[in-house]
């Protein structure tokens, strides 16, 4: 299939778009506690000073939407994970990514959220399709599904295929449209199995050429372990652009990820005139 699918997201007045024929969204990775200590301790203080910040850098460095998760060991989640948003909406009119394995977070999420979110996710799991998609229709928001089932997360390609079938099943069968639809094939550290990198490349191929959804993954994941991440991530986060990747969940405060995005952009016919890449280029030499 080579059509397009359009995934709208928006927060207030605010919508953005993401699809194949458009430039790489960049989904700011950085308000998570689970993958940095700073934010952990800042939650766990009460202090939400860091998170505003890391919020303000992100979008300056271009990420139009963010993801947020308020998964920290012990605490309420129910009430941390809206007043986390809260603190972000404050700063930056930006569609959210919530993140979270707790539906009853992701509830109270969504009551809060002015607008049409992301959801973070659901996976093929029976009580995760139970829990979450229901959610995701009653709020009208698009859903992340990541590739992982009852049995755990497949070892081969057309194994995260068939999970990303049964996701887009179910959800289309509630009556949840397919561009609603976000599916994550799993990117896995590549420091553990040399392998993992190119299964999931092979898994977005194969979902974008079967149903044109747009395709998220946490493209950091694939250098836990290994030295010199950022070249790794930008390099990786290129490849999979090019296989179907429309808005990875990285770090756009590395120059490396935000310029590798903007020049898959440009090098698969997305920047119209390379003005993009201009502006931005304009932008780093003020600094
Ligand atoms: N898929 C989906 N959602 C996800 C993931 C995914 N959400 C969480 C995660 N994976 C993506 N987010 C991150 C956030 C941070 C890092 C990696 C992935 C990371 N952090 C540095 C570290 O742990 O070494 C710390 C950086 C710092 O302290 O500044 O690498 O796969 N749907």
């Amino acid at each position: 299939m080579n059509v397009a699918l359009k995934t709208i997201v928006t927060i207030n007045e605010n919508i953005v778009e993401i699809s194949r024929d458009l430039p790489t969204v960049i989904i700011g990775e950085r308000i998570n506690p689970t993958g940095r200590k700073a934010v952990l301790a800042a939650l766990e203080a009460g202090n939400f000073d860091l998170i505003r910040d890391d919020a303000v850098n992100q979008v300056k460095a271009g990420s139009t939407v963010l993801d947020v998760n308020a998964g920290v060991p012990g605490a309420n989640e129910v009430e941390l994970l809206p007043q986390l948003m809260k603190e972000v909406m404050d700063v930056v009119d930006v569609p959210l990514c919530i993140d979270t394995a707790n539906p009853e977070a992701l509830e109270a999420a969504l009551k809060v959220y002015p607008g049409k979110a992301l959801i973070n996710s659901v996976n093929g799991e029976e009580k995760s399709l139970e829990a979450v998609l229901p959610l995701a229709k009653e709020y009208g928001a698009a859903v992340i599904g990541l590739c992982i089932s009852d049995s755990g997360i497949p070892k081969t390609a057309e194994g995260r295929l068939e999970v990303a079938d049964k996701i887009i099943e179910r959800a289309t069968g509630m009556g949840i449209a397919i561009e609603d639809i976000v599916i994550d094939p799993l990117a896995m550290t590549m420091g553990a199995d040399h392998l993992a990198g190119a299964l999931t490349l092979n898994a977005v191929k194969l979902i974008v050429e079967k149903y044109g959804v747009n395709i998220t993954m946490g493209s950091s994941n694939v250098s836990f372990g290994i030295p010199d991440r950022k070249y790794v991530n930008a390099a990786y986060m290129a490849m999979a652009i090019h296989a179907g990747l429309t808005c990875p969940i990285a770090n756009p405060m590395v120059t490396e990820i935000r310029t590798t995005a903007l020049a898959a952009d440009l090098a698969l016919g997305r920047d119209e005139y390379g003005m993009h890449w201009i502006k931005e280029f304009r932008k780093r030499k003020k600094k």
